[in-house]
């Protein structure tokens, strides 16, 4: 497929107007640098409308997420600060096409990470780390996609929620954590299920950026992946994310 530029703007348009579009690879299929290519174009365009990239989103880390949908890959995704929602706050459901929602470990950069690192560099260039919750939204019909597609589709990126920072050298590898929707365990899980260490999602995120010619920088937030499969979200949910000695992440959805 040629016309990579045609195909972000329609990747960005379905993100934009939360509109559900077909597959790219009902027609052709993308190759992951193609795919990669149309990220970066589509993201370009979210930074012309003066969104700001804040840092990036590992995804497939987990064994349930790539049953879930199928992949068994890893992929990233760029974070923009208009996809962040307030711990606690309203979330707009209108906003999304078909929305779930999973739990995650998020890190904060205090100085630069990219390229060939070992888990210790990794957690020596982290700020702090927080209990969060992706919103994640696949602008495909059907949430259904091939890893072109979803790459291209920025990874489902679309929206997500970090609770309260917590000191760096917190131990993060296996937590139990528990996603409840209106008081209903809906997902079970640990954190070890990410790569056994979420730690590890960061230094597959900086081999990744690097691979791009990009950077982890000092400040940027770094989500590693769904610990669990995700769950379907409707107007009126109260979703909140328990973690074992980091605390609590939750939102509620609105219309
Ligand atoms: O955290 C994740 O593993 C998200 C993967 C993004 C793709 C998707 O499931 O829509
Ligand atoms: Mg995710």
């Amino acid at each position: 497929m040629s016309d990579l530029t045609k195909i972000a703007e329609i990747a960005d348009e379905a993100a934009r107007t939360g509109t559900a579009i077909a597959q790219f690879s009902d027609k052709e299929v993308l190759t992951l640098d193609e795919a990669y290519a149309v990220q970066a174009l589509s993201m370009q365009r979210r930074y012309a409308r003066g969104e700001k990239r804040i840092g990036i989103k590992m995804g497939f880390t987990s064994r349930a997420k790539m049953v879930q949908m199928g992949l068994d890959e890893m992929i990233w995704g760029r974070l923009t600060d208009a996809m962040r929602e307030e711990d606690g706050g309203v979330i707009s459901f209108k906003k999304y096409v078909h929305p779930r929602v999973e739990p995650e470990i998020a890190f904060l950069m205090r100085k630069p990470l990219s390229g060939n690192v070992t888990v210790f560099e990794a957690m020596d260039a982290v700020a702090a780390v927080a209990p969060a919750m992706e919103v994640i939204d696949s602008r495909y019909d059907n949430f259904k996609f091939d890893l072109g597609d979803v790459v291209a589709d920025n990874s489902s990126s679309s929206g997500f929620v970090i609770g309260n920072w917590c000191a760096p050298d917190s131990d993060i590898s296996n937590l139990g954590l528990v996603m409840s929707i209106n008081g209903k365990a809906s997902q079970i899980g640990s954190t070890a299920a990410i790569l056994g260490n979420p730690a590890r999602s960061l230094v597959a995120a900086a081999r990744m950026v690097a691979s791009a010619g990009e950077c982890l920088n000092e400040g940027d937030i770094v989500l590693a992946g769904g610990a669990t499969a995700a769950s379907a979200m409707a107007v009126g949910d109260s979703v909140v994310t328990d973690f074992q000695d980091l605390g609590t992440v939750s939102f509620t959805v609105g219309e």
